[in-house]
């Protein structure tokens, strides 16, 4: 069994899997280059010739447990018929969209547009450097896709701007609806991962922290991830899910179930510790990574040893930066893999 799985069954290991997110990106000399030669980037995620090397690539330098299909959760409003653009600088920007356009879709439609993420797993699942390893597929959660496909760009650009608001364009009796659109699509393409080599899914629910009262968490986030993770683990897949910013990790546990909550670096460890019991994946803040080994190495340790009796997947608290020295992760990866 794969160190991931024996930590989320609980086993006894003898040291801490490690994968980190976004691990797969910007802050590798050898992604930058093939990135440069690929301007568009959707483009560069269905090209199944170039894909799973994207993917390998972290573990060719790194001990890590787990490889990230390369391709992005923004591909989920592709294959939905909304066209999304990557600019240097600014992050995506979405077309239009509507529930007269997402109900045009058909499977057949959605599963071509998206056949070459499936095909890219399905080769980089065959690989050996992934032995004894997960590869893991992913999708943003219903709420954080809605959240891109009204907005049509980052939340992040206009948070600081009017206090999270972000652009509608459904009304509220229609979010409702387009979730439920989502959510159904998001099944198929878990479903299709699975099915192509993907052995643990990870659900983003990155822009939980936009929702401010426990009732429309309860109906946005809680629900619609539970709802994702029972599809996922029918399918006899492990599921992770990072809520991020969601204040109530708590109720989200007890409600979503996952096999293991990842959590963003607000979260208190120690705190979070007495509050749930399910297997625990991340938190440590990516800027760590940013100084000098001494200060990596004592906040690795803090979570290392706050979690040394809790089932604990190492991660950060979100993705790594695109200016991270890789020389720095792979100290990490070794601290983590020597302690105990
Ligand atoms: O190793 C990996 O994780 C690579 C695969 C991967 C994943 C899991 C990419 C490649 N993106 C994602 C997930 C993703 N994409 C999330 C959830 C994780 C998170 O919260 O960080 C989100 C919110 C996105 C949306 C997205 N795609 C953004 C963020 C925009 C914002 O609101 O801040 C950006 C910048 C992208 C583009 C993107 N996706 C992935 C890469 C390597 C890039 C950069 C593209 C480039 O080179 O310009």
């Amino acid at each position: 069994m794969s160190p991931i799985k024996e930590c989320i069954k609980r086993k006894k290991v003898n040291t801490n899997p490690i994968w980190i997110m976004r691990q797969a990106g910007r802050y590798l000399p050898e992604f930058r280059k093939i990135r440069k030669k690929n301007p568009d980037f959707i483009k560069l995620c269905l090209n199944k010739n170039i894909v799973p090397e994207i993917t390998l690539q972290p573990l060719r330098r790194f001990d890590f447990d787990a490889a990230i299909i390369f391709s992005d959760i923004l591909m989920l409003p592709y294959g939905l018929g909304q066209n999304v653009k990557f600019t240097k600088g600014f992050g995506p920007s979405l077309d239009k969209t509507s529930i007269k356009l997402m109900k045009s879709v058909n499977k057949g439609e959605f599963f071509k547009k998206l056949n070459p993420v499936y095909k890219s797993l399905n080769i980089v699942s065959k690989n050996k450097l992934l032995k004894n390893k997960d590869l893991i597929g992913f999708v943003g959660a219903p709420w954080t896709i809605l959240v891109y496909m009204q907005n049509r760009q980052s939340p992040k650009k206009t948070k600081a701007l009017n206090n999270f608001s972000f652009k509608k364009t459904f009304t509220q009796t229609e979010e409702i609806k387009v979730i439920k659109i989502i959510t159904n699509f998001l099944k198929l393409h878990i479903k299709k991962q699975v099915e192509n080599g993907a052995t643990l899914i990870q659900i983003f629910d990155s822009w939980a922290e936009l929702l401010r009262t426990e009732k429309a968490r309860e109906k946005f986030i809680y629900r619609p991830n539970k709802e994702l993770v029972d599809y996922t683990k029918k399918l006899g897949v492990p599921v992770i899910c990072f809520p991020r910013g969601v204040e109530n990790y708590k109720r989200f546990c007890n409600v979503a179930k996952p096999d293991a909550v990842s959590i963003d670096y607000n979260v208190n460890p120690k705190k979070i510790i007495k509050q749930i019991d399910i297997p625990v994946q991340g938190g440590l803040n990516p800027k760590v990574l940013l100084g000098d080994k001494d200060k990596i190495k004592k906040e690795a340790l803090k979570y290392l040893e706050i979690f040394n009796d809790h089932p604990y997947i190492f991660n950060l608290g979100h993705g790594i930066l695109p200016e991270t020295d890789p020389e720095k992760v792979k100290y990490l990866v070794n601290l983590v893999k020597d302690f105990k």
